[in-house]
């Protein structure tokens, strides 16, 4: 088993929150040390243009239910400091490997324990009744965003499947496909990327399915052409280029946990009081916000809608 511990060392050493990553996103947010090479070296990276321009999305209402009081992320910074491991652990760079990426034909399947199983083109998800939301986002590494995503509920789909009563949990699975992701054909990490609710958590009319952001379909670097948002919950939580949705009776895989279960829970509730092994979740730094820092809300607060569903025993 020497074998494995080696295994899992290796992993741990490029995982999503290592230190030259961190580094590197401490500096870019001019708080470490940084010197003057880095800091223009970022501020070119914030001047480029958006790289894949999508199309407008023609129709969608506003859901206000949700509102948050803080401005949004300028969309540009969304655009270009991504999280998705399958196409580079360098958060600037995903958006150059993640060029051209497509899933084309897509098709969203919905299926397992459920009495109905459903296959999605992407013209019936984007004819379906499309909704605005801003969210608040925050990730694991404690820096956080505010996006307005346009999508739809989780709930409308699952009701439509009509989950058996078997059904507990709920499992994401996104792409798989090394010859646009070359990284995948690393068999140190589980590809595809899995993550999974219980099912009450995935009714919670919180849970969404974003197809765009920004009144636009989405672009690769940032999950196209579909991707699940859980704004209570670490970003990890919500994969990128979804392409299966199964019910299930047991607990699914989730990515990060199956890597690293000391670090990355399944749960995964933003929680204030519960830091990482490696650094305090008591504040958060807000992408394009001058590195200003600010307390951690409690479910990145969204404890009004999600508190009853974790009762304190
Ligand atoms: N398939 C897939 N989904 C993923 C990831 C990933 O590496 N692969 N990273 C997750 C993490 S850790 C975060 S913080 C968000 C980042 O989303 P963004 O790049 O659009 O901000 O995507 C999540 N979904
Ligand atoms: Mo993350």
């Amino acid at each position: 088993m020497v074998f494995r511990f080696q295994e899992t060392r290796d992993v741990s050493a490029t995982a999503e929150s290592d230190y030259q990553t961190r580094r590197r996103f401490l500096t870019s947010l001019g708080v470490g040390t940084a010197g003057a090479i880095a800091t223009v070296a970022t501020v070119r990276h914030w001047r480029q243009p958006p790289i894949t321009a999508q199309p407008p999305i023609e129709s969608f209402a506003r859901n206000n239910t949700f509102s948050v009081t803080r401005p949004l992320t300028k969309e540009n910074r969304v655009l270009r400091f991504n999280n998705f491991y399958e196409f580079a652990a360098d958060k600037r760079s995903v958006v150059r490997h993640s060029r051209g990426f497509r899933l084309d034909p897509y098709t969203l399947v919905v299926d397992g324990l459920v009495k109905r199983p459903l296959a999605l083109g992407l013209e019936d998800l984007q004819a379906m009744q499309l909704e605005e939301r801003v969210y608040r986002f925050r990730c694991v590494e404690a820096w956080a965003m505010t996006v307005p995503w346009v999508g739809i509920p989780l709930a409308s789909i699952l009701a439509r499947v009509e989950p058996t009563a078997g059904a507990k949990y709920v499992a994401f699975e996104s792409f798989f496909d090394v010859s646009q992701a070359p990284r995948q054909a690393d068999q140190q990490y589980p590809w595809p990327y899995r993550e999974g609710l219980r099912i009450e958590e995935a009714m919670n009319p919180l849970a969404f399915i974003a197809l765009g952001m920004y009144g636009r379909f989405l672009q690769p670097q940032n999950g196209a052409p579909v991707r699940i948002v859980l704004p209570w919950k670490y970003g990890f939580k919500g994969p990128k280029s979804v392409v299966n949705i199964t019910l299930t009776a047991t607990r699914p895989p989730s990515f990060w946990h199956t890597l690293q279960p000391l670090e990355y829970g399944f749960t995964a509730n933003v929680d204030p009081a519960v830091p990482h092994p490696r650094w305090s979740q008591s504040h958060e730094i807000e992408i394009g916000g001058w590195g200003r820092r600010r307390p951690t809300l409690k479910f990145n607060g969204y404890g009004e809608w999600v508190a009853h569903l974790y009762p304190r025993r």
